[in-house]
């Protein structure tokens, strides 16, 4: 069989190739500010950890478009159900900087007040639940927001992220099962960056692509150029839109490619050549827009410096008031699980609380 043909809007120098996109200038414009945005908190935070300064974190680089495309055709009221390199669809939605480094921080003021693993962000004020740790057990919840969604006569679509890792888990192929069967509003968003940490995407599915698998569950899969931040836009507001009619899912492959490694604990040169790397480095999402909004008149070369050296400013401003926030209190550890704490839980925080002076 041969392999599906990537769907695209820009060819590597930035030309497009097909019908122009539906967006306006500023749209255009928030889109590049998102994706710059996350290119450049993703620099400032792996120095902060190997600084110390934080304990972990997982990095998008080279991701930017499949987040921020997709991002940009979803609506305010749709839901989020993310995977680990989403960054960049919160930025885009509106999230502050701030939170982003509170949370980080393992701050009072983060939403989860620390208690959540670093780098798994999450806020209701961008309708986004938690970075999954478990790979593939947000799919089913997408699955089944989508499905009481329509149920009940509201037209929120959910957005659910996936790695080519996460292909290989059961949760993934029930929650492909029961989107299929029921027509839920769901679209599947499957970041094909070529590494599961150490395993290749070749090693990881016996299909040619990731988007066939959609067929075998009764519905579309559209294999799309992860780094042509305009082709995910136009393939997630086609598939967001038929999910809104209540024709059903649609899984995307984004193929892309994870340029650093898998997170701050992981080395990828003991598993892969740099080569490959500097393939795709040549493939930046980011420089094949540039050239595409200088093209189009949308902006002018000096116009990027400017947006960089203000998104840097953002950066400081929301660090520094990250470094000033405040550990949680010892109590918050038992709270906001129970409406009120139960004894056994009261009776262990004496307990730790005695230990503690002593
Ligand atoms: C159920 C489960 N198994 C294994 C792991 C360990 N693990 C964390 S991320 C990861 C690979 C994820 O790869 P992919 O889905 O391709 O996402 P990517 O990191 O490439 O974005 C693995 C094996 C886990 N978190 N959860
Ligand atoms: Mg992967």
């Amino acid at each position: 069989m041969a392999v599906a043909d990537l769907e695209q809007r820009l060819d590597p120098q930035g030309e497009p190739t097909g019908d122009p996109p539906s967006l306006d200038e500023d749209e255009l414009l928030r889109i590049y500010r998102a994706m710059a945005a996350t290119r450049r908190v993703d620099e400032r935070c792996m120095k902060l950890q190997r600084q110390g300064r934080i304990g972990f974190y997982g990095a998008s680089t080279g991701e930017e478009a499949a987040a921020v495309g997709s991002a940009a055709a979803l609506d305010e009221e749709d839901w989020v159900f993310p995977a680990l390199r989403q960054g960049g669809v919160m930025l885009y939605r509106g999230w502050s900087l701030e939170k982003w480094f509170h949370h980080l921080f393992g701050n009072e003021e983060a939403a989860e007040k620390g208690r959540s693993m670093p780098c798994h962000f999450s806020d209701r004020d961008v309708n986004q639940v938690s970075w999954s740790s478990c790979m593939a057990t947000q799919l089913p919840h997408a699955v089944g927001m989508a499905y009481a969604a329509d149920y009940q006569g509201d037209d929120t679509v959910a957005a659910a992220y996936l790695g080519d890792g996460a292909t290989s888990e059961g949760d993934f192929h029930t929650a492909m099962n029961f989107a299929g069967v029921w027509d839920a509003p769901v679209v599947f968003i499957c970041n094909n960056n070529h590494w599961a940490i150490s395993v290749p995407s070749e090693k990881q599915t016996a299909s040619e692509t990731f988007a066939q698998k959609a067929e075998a569950y009764g519905f579309e899969g559209h294999r799309v150029d992860g780094n042509d931040v305009l082709a995910m836009y136009e393939a997630t507001r086609e598939a967001v839109e038929k999910a809104r009619r209540g024709e059903g899912p649609t899984m995307i492959e984004a193929v892309t490619y994870r340029i650093r490694g898998h997170s701050t604990s992981d080395d990828p040169s003991r598993y892969r050549d740099e080569e490959e790397v500097e393939d795709w480095r040549r493939k930046d999402p980011l420089h094949r827009y540039q050239k595409y909004l200088v093209m189009q008149d949308v902006a002018a070369p000096d116009d990027f410096e400017a947006i960089h050296e203000e998104i840097e400013a953002e950066i400081e401003e929301a660090l520094a008031a990250a470094e000033e926030g405040s550990p949680p209190d010892l109590e918050s550890t038992v709270e906001d699980v129970y409406d009120e704490v139960p004894p056994h839980l009261a009776d262990q925080m004496a307990a730790l609380k005695n230990q503690l002076e002593e």
